[in-house]
């Protein structure tokens, strides 16, 4: 059975407290369950987790290494700002999926640039709380034995 870990960046535990125009109504720990649902639906294992702490996140990228199957990562404002978890996320060596729960291709010109998008295999932007799960179902697609036809 593989082993994902969901990553949160600064800000994300306010989910459905504020600004649901732009996020949506449901909070951190509805996602969370959304997660859970979907590993399970695929066998896979989640770790699930949330800082406001840029350090914290760059220690629990580096223990993913050699650990889990991949990262699934909503970097937050990290995504635009952190050479340091772009740094960490290559040291990791694992498979990086970045979510963003809005379009910020759509939003101001500083959310366009992402220094995770770097290193990142996929990036699913706009979707909402569902690009946590087709980040998830893709990591348990690639583990899967697929026959060729
Ligand atoms: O769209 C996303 O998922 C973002 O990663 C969310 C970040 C933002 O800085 C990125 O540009 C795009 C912000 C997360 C903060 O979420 C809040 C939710 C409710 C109230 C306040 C912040």
């Amino acid at each position: 059975m593989s082993t994902l870990l969901v990553l949160n960046g600064p800000n994300l535990n306010m989910l459905g407290k504020r600004q649901p125009e732009v996020y949506g109504h449901e909070s951190l720990a509805d996602v969370e369950a959304l997660c859970r649902q979907t590993a399970n639906q695929f066998d896979v294992e989640i770790e699930f987790q949330q800082t406001n702490h840029e350090g914290q996140m760059i220690d629990w990228i580096h223990q993913a290494r050699g650990r889990v199957n991949g990262i699934v990562i909503n970097p937050g404002a990290w995504t635009h700002t952190s050479v340091a978890i772009h740094d960490a996320l290559i040291a990791a060596e694992v498979p990086v999926i970045e979510v963003h729960i809005s379009n910020v291709h759509r939003r101001e010109t500083f959310r366009h640039q992402s220094y995770v998008s770097l290193v990142a295999k996929a990036v699913l932007a706009g979707f909402g709380t569902h690009g946590y799960q087709l980040a998830i179902q893709h990591f348990a697609f690639l583990d899967t034995p697929r026959t060729s036809q």
